[in-house]
C-alpha cells in the first residue's frame, strides 16, 4: 500500500511500482574503510534522507520496507563509515528503509542480541516493516546486488563472505554479521536470546532458534554476499562471554521462554538524527 505508516502524505498521481532489479544497481563497489567526512557532510551527500535516517524512493512505489537495526556503543567512527556507505547503497536498491542505532546505555557488559530485540520492538512501533535487518556496525556490503530485502518463508543470512574469513562462510551454521527476518519469522522464533552478555554465541543461538522453530537459513551466492569488516581491537565492556558454551547447550530448552516474550528494558530516549534514529536504552546488567 502507498505510504505505509508515517511519511509524507501522497501527492499527485500514484507512482509506478519500482522495477526489480533496480536499474540503479552497479554491482561490486569499492569500500572505504574510514570516512573522513563529518556527519553533516554525509548528510549533504544524501539530501533525500529524512530525519531519523528514513528514505523512500522519490519516483517509484517501493516494494520493500526494511528497518535496519544496528546494536551500538561507543563506535563513532565506525558509525560514520557505515552511514557514509549504507545510505547510497540502499538508495540504489530503491527500497523504503530506516536506520535504527540501538545504543546500550551505561557500562554494563554489551548485549548484542537483547539490543536487537529492543530495536525490532521499537522499529515496529514506527512502521509496518516487511523486513528487519540485524546489522553489525563494522560491516560494509561490497555488492549492491545483495539486496536488503527478506525471503518470504525463511530468515536470511547476508554476510556470507567476509574479508576477515577470507571471503568464505567460517562454518555452515554461521548467522552473525548481517542477517534478516520478517516480523512473522521473528515472532515464530520468539525473537532473540536476552541472556548473552559479552562477545560470542548469541548469533549461534539465533541460528539454533531458526532451526528449532521449524525454519532454515537462506543465503545469497558467495560471489554477491561480500563484506569488508572495519578492523578494530576487542571492545572494553564486550569481553568474550565465558558462559556462551553453557548457554548454547540450553537453547533447545530455553528458546520458548527467553526472547521476545520475556524482553524488558527502559527506553531512555529516541532522537531523530539526520542520518539515523538513535534509541538509547537501559537493558539492565549481567546478573
Ligand atoms: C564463533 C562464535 C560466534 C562468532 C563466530 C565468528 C561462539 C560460541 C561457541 C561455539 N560462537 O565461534 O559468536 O560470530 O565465531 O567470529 O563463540
Amino acid at each position: 500500500p502507498r505510504n505505509v505508516g508515517t511519511g509524507p502524505p501522497p501527492t499527485g498521481p500514484p507512482l509506478k511500482d519500482c522495477q526489480i532489479p533496480s536499474p540503479l544497481l552497479v554491482g561490486p563497489v569499492s569500500v572505504r574503510l574510514s570516512s573522513t567526512l563529518s556527519m553533516e557532510e554525509i548528510r549533504q551527500r544524501n539530501p533525500l534522507v529524512q530525519p531519523g535516517g528514513r528514505y523512500r524512493p522519490p519516483d517509484c512505489e517501493p516494494r520493500h520496507h526494511t528497518a535496519i537495526i544496528v546494536p551500538y556503543r561507543n563506535r563513532q567512527t565506525h558509525l560514520r563509515t557505515l552511514l557514509y556507505h549504507l545510505h547510497p547503497f540502499l538508495q540504489r536498491q530503491q527500497i523504503h528503509y530506516s536506520i535504527y542505532i540501538v545504543q546500550q546505555w551505561g557500562n554494563s557488559t554489551f548485549n548484542r542480541a537483547k539490543l536487537l530485540n529492543v530495536g525490532v520492538r521499537e522499529a515496529l512501533r514506527d512502521e509496518d516493516w516487511s523486513c528487519i535487518f540485524l546489522h553489525d556496525v563494522d560491516l560494509l556490503p561490497e555488492n549492491d546486488h545483495n539486496t536488503y530485502t527478506c525471503h518470504k518463508q525463511f530468515p536470511t543470512h547476508l554476510s556470507v563472505a567476509m574479508d576477515k574469513f577470507r571471503y568464505r562462510l567460517p562454518y555452515p551454521q554461521y548467522f552473525g554479521g548481517v542477517s534478516a527476518v520478517t516480523p512473522d519469522q521473528y515472532m515464530k522464533m520468539n525473537g532473540f536470546p536476552n541472556q548473552y552478555w559479552g562477545w560470542g554465541g548469541e548469533d549461534d543461538d539465533i541460528a539454533a532458534r531458526v532451526r528449532l522453530s521449524g525454519m532454515k537459513i537462506v543465503r545469497p551466492p558467495v560471489a554477491i554476499g561480500h563484506y569488508k569488516m572495519i578492523k578494530h581491537k576487542g571492545d572494553r565492556g564486550n569481553e568474550r562471554n565465558p558462559r556462551r558454551f553453557d548457554l548454547l547447550k540450553r537453547t533447545r530448552l530455553n528458546w520458548r521462554s527467553d526472547g521476545l516474550n520475556s524482553l524488558t528494558y527502559e527506553l531512555l530516549s529516541k532522537e531523530l538524527e539526520p542520518l539515523y534514529t538513535n534509541l538509547t536504552v537501559n537493558i539492565g546488567d549481567d546478573p
